[in-house]
């Protein structure tokens, strides 16, 4: 008996820096084209982020399985315009990273402006003005030698790449392509390593669907040659092994190596539910790299990436959890996002309550007053007590994209149920109700949305289900996925927990 109660012990007290195995993704839901840098034994990790404000999350780790989103990159209006964004639009493919004592951001503003980096000497914050670059193409990355600063992007489907100012943005050498890919579509996500005398270039091709995968390719010089890596692609889940995985779309990596020098991936995949759709977006994930003296890198063994990874990892080290959501304390955390700029006069804290002031339709791409979180778990639950003013609509919606939304909501005394598809835009039920305030509830799991309300926050009623595959990339569209959030239309809305 005792013995079994000190192997307990031994497990509790271990358990923090247990090192084999862990889950993937790593950072669920939405969070697609994950870049990484290390900066002692701390890594920071960002994000694309699309038509949402603030733009490009920051997060913080000391294994690279824990995450903390410590902030955003872009948080004023004066570094991201998002005017007529959609969730095709805004912030595509950022690259993080550490270059004697500064932190730079680089990325590409479809849309609005193009190519542009920013710094900070914190990845805290506060990040510098945009310098804008010349060079065009998406997924722009940086690369540092010798006091000189190369840029590389993907304009004319294949990588280019030319050494920069990185204070002024000017070009300081013609672009040169280094390389078209090993053949599949969409050469794209580059980024360039030095090991060993050879310059690495990893990219993604296939394009962001089924068919995404990584290639690399290396040369002794930075403008090339490149030689292809004979077993390439170097990462695919679109293979016999990997077909019938969960994870698919495995693709757009980068490298980072911890200070006891293991390699590690990190990439995006998305994870299907209920066939080939997926809803919560490209999320971020790791795999082991081993990378020998002059080789080529090889990624998880050569095997396909799948949830429960069997790797030795780095010493684990749990990050605190994000604050719970607290209107009394007049901000909402960084995890929460608007759709474009917010219009900051519509939210307003009042005492333990927000109003939101109405700014138009969620169909419509124009400043909508939406405030809402990436959804990162399969199941769960969102509740608000909600009491629009007059005419206003408020409620609480299931956001993929302007014309791929699930709202529940409260107007003119009556609580109701709309699903917006396409061209489909309709009440599938709707109740009379007496009280002023409501409790709306949506919960969900790997295949439904649950949509209820109640008066007394005890009693519920339903008005009824809708299925996760009609919000998918697949169906739904966009680059982005399901972002839940308050909303309101047509006048004051307050919300209340
Ligand atoms: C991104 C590109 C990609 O910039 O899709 O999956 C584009 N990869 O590299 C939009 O995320």
């Amino acid at each position: 008996m005792s013995k079994i109660l000190s192997l307990l012990l031994f497990m509790i007290i271990s358990e923090s820096s247990f090192a084999q195995g862990y889950r993937n993704p790593i950072i669920s839901g939405y969070h697609p084209d994950p870049s990484v840098c290390r900066v002692g034994s701390d890594f920071y990790l960002v994000n694309s982020s699309f038509q949402y404000f603030p733009g490009v999350p920051v997060f913080h780790s000391n294994d690279l399985i824990n995450w903390e989103q410590i902030g955003n990159v872009l948080t004023r209006d004066s570094q991201l315009s998002l005017k007529g964004a959609s969730s095709w639009l805004g912030i595509y493919a950022p690259t993080i990273r550490y270059n004697d004592g500064t932190y730079y951001m680089i990325t590409t503003n479809v849309g609005n402006g193009g190519n542009f980096l920013v710094t900070a000497t914190s990845p805290n914050g506060p990040w510098s003005e945009p310098v804008w670059l010349s060079q065009q193409g998406i997924d722009p990355s940086l690369y540092f030698e010798d006091g000189k600063v190369y840029m590389c992007s993907n304009p004319d489907d294949a990588i280019w790449l030319s050494e920069i100012d990185a204070k002024t943005g000017k070009q300081l050498s013609k672009s040169r392509m280094l390389w078209q890919g090993d053949g599949g579509r969409y050469p794209e996500g580059p980024h360039i390593y030095k090991k060993d005398g050879y310059y690495y270039l990893l990219i993604s091709e296939g394009g962001t669907e089924i068919a995404h995968h990584l290639t690399i390719a290396r040369s002794r010089n930075i403008y090339g040659p490149y030689e292809s890596d004979p077993d390439n692609p170097l990462l695919t889940n679109c293979s016999r092994k990997g077909q019938n995985m969960q994870i698919q779309g495995t693709g757009h990596g980068d490298f980072v190596q911890a200070k006891d020098g293991s390699w590690w991936l990190v990439f995006l995949a998305y994870r299907n539910f209920g066939g080939s759709y997926h809803h919560l977006g490209r999320e971020t994930y790791l795999a082991p790299v081993e990378w020998k003296k002059g080789e080529w890198p090889v990624v998880n063994g050569g095997n396909p990436i799948d949830t429960l990874m069997n790797a030795t990892t780095l010493t684990k080290h749990k990050m605190p959890h994000a604050q719970p959501l607290d209107f009394s304390r007049g901000d909402l955390g960084p995890e929460y996002i608007h759709i474009q700029n917010p219009i900051l006069e519509n939210y307003i804290f009042k005492g333990n309550k927000l109003v939101l002031k109405g700014h138009g339709s969620l169909s419509v791409n124009n400043q909508p007053t939406f405030v809402g979180k990436r959804q990162e778990q399969v199941c769960g639950s969102v509740e608000f007590r909600v009491y629009p003013k007059h005419n206003a609509e408020g409620g609480i919606s299931v956001y993929q994209i302007n014309d791929g939304h699930y709202d529940l909501f409260v107007k003119d005394g009556r609580v109701s149920l709309r699903c917006k598809l396409k061209n489909i835009d309709y009440i599938v039920k709707s109740d009379k109700i007496w009280s002023e305030w409501m409790n709306l509830r949506i919960s969900y799991n790997d295949k439904m949305y649950k949509f209820e309300y109640s008066d007394d926050g005890t009693s519920y009623k339903s008005l009824g289900e809708l299925n996760c595959s009609l919000l998918s990339s697949e169906v739904a569209g966009g680059f982005t996925g399901v972002v839940i959030g308050m909303y309101a239309d047509g006048g004051d809305v307050e919300f209340a927990q």
